[in-house]
C-alpha cells in the first residue's frame, strides 16, 4: 500500500505534465482523486488493517492527497493562463495598426468644415456653444416665438420622441434651440456660433438629408443693426469659401427674427446655393430668454453645413457626403 500511495505523486506529476489542456488534467484529477479514483480505491483497504497501520498509512495517503492536490493545482493554473493568453491573442483586433504607403484615416469632410468654421468665427471673436440633439418643445419651436397652433410648426417636418406627453419631446429641427439655451444661461453681450446635427423627417434627395449639420450663429449687444448681419455673413463666406464668392439675402419668414431673410451663396460661376436663414432676433424671443429688447438688439443666423461642404469641394449630391464609401471619404 505504501507503494501505492508513493506512486499517487508520481502519477500526478506525469498526468499533470502530460495533459496539453484543461479537459486533459480533469481526466487524470478524477482517475486519482474520483469516486472511483486511486485515492478511494487506497481507503477502501484501510478498514482490513489494524489500528496502528491504518493510523501511518492513513496519514501518508493524506500527505499524498494533497500533494496530488497542489500539483494538479498549478498545473491548472498554467494551463488557464496559457488558454487566456491563447484566445486573447486570436481576437485581438489592431486599430492602430498603421500600413506604410496607406492613408491611415481622416477626419470626415463635414468635421473638417466644422473645426474651420470654428477657426474662423473664434478668429472673429466667436465663442463655440452646444446643445442637446433631443430638445423639449420650448427650446425648439415655443420659446423661439412659434405659437402654439401656428402654421410655422409645419415648415420643419419634425421627429417626435416618445417622451413626456405628446409632442413635448423631439429631434431638434434646428440649431436655433441653442440660441435659447445661450441667451438663457449668460447675459449679453453674447457673440456665439452653435454648430451641430439636426433631424427632420424628411425624403432625401440630392440636396435634402433627414440627418444634417446647421451652424447656428447668435449676437447680442447694444445697437446691433441689419448691416452688422450681413458684414458678418459676408466676411465668414470671404474667409471660408474665398473672395470670389458672394453673398445675396432675400425677404423671408422665421418666427424668430423680424426681418427675416434667406441668404443665398454665389459661386464663381455666377449659380446660386441656398445656405440658410437669418434676420434680427426677434423682441419675443429676447423677453422669453429674460433679455430686455429695449436695451438689446441681435442678429441670427443658421445654415447649412453640408450643403457648404458640398459647394466648397463640388460635390454634386449631398447623400454622397453622408456615405461611408472610403473611396469617396479618402478624396478630403
Ligand atoms: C432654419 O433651420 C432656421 N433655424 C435658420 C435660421 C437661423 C433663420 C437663425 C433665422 C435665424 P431652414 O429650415 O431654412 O432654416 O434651414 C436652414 C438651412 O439648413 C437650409 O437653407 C439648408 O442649407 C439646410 N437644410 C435644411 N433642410 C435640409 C435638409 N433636409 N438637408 C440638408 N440641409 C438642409
Amino acid at each position: 500500500m505504501i507503494d501505492e500511495i508513493a506512486r499517487l505523486t508520481e502519477d500526478a506529476e506525469r498526468g499533470a505534465a502530460a495533459a496539453s489542456g484543461l479537459d486533459d488534467l480533469q481526466a487524470v484529477e478524477t482517475s486519482l482523486l474520483g469516486k472511483k479514483g486511486a485515492v478511494s480505491g487506497i481507503k477502501r483497504q484501510l478498514g482490513g488493517l489494524d489500528e496502528d497501520d491504518r493510523k501511518r498509512i492513513g496519514r501518508a495517503l493524506h500527505e499524498a492527497q494533497q500533494q496530488v492536490q497542489s500539483i494538479l493545482t498549478a498545473r491548472r493554473d498554467e494551463l488557464s493562463s496559457a488558454a487566456r493568453r491563447e484566445s486573447l491573442a486570436s481576437e485581438r483586433m489592431d486599430l492602430t495598426e498603421v500600413r506604410p504607403g496607406h492613408d491611415a484615416g481622416h477626419l470626415h469632410l463635414v468635421t473638417q468644415v466644422i473645426e474651420e468654421l470654428e477657426d474662423v468665427f473664434v478668429g472673429l471673436g466667436f465663442t463655440v456653444a452646444e446643445g442637446p440633439e433631443v430638445e423639449d418643445d420650448w427650446h425648439n419651436f415655443t420659446a423661439l416665438n412659434f405659437g402654439e397652433h401656428h402654421p410655422a410648426r409645419d415648415m420643419q417636418d419634425t421627429f417626435f420622441v416618445a417622451l413626456g406627453g405628446p409632442r413635448e419631446v423631439v429631434m431638434r429641427t434646428h440649431t436655433s434651440p441653442v440660441q435659447i439655451r445661450v441667451m438663457t444661461d449668460q447675459p449679453p453681450p453674447i457673440y456665439s456660433i452653435m454648430p451641430g446635427r439636426v433631424f427632420r423627417n424628411e425624403a432625401t434627395d440630392s440636396t435634402h438629408l433627414a440627418v444634417f449639420h446647421q451652424l447656428e450663429c447668435l449676437v447680442v449687444d447694444e445697437g446691433i443693426t441689419f448691416g452688422h448681419l450681413a458684414g458678418t455673413i459676408e466676411a465668414f463666406i470671404h474667409a471660408f469659401m474665398g473672395e470670389e464668392y458672394s453673398i445675396r439675402l432675400r425677404p423671408s419668414y422665421f418666427p424668430f427674427t423680424e426681418p427675416s431673410a434667406e441668404l443665398d451663396v454665389q459661386r464663381p460661376d455666377g449659380s446660386w446655393l441656398e445656405l440658410g436663414g437669418c434676420g434680427m432676433v426677434h423682441p419675443n424671443v429676447l423677453s422669453n430668454c429674460g433679455i430686455d429688447p429695449e436695451r438689446w438688439s441681435g442678429f441670427a443666423f443658421g445654415f447649412g453645413l453640408d450643403r457648404l461642404a458640398l459647394a466648397r469641394y463640388g460635390v454634386a449630391d449631398l447623400r454622397e457626403v453622408m456615405s461611408t464609401d472610403i473611396r469617396f471619404l479618402s478624396q478630403f
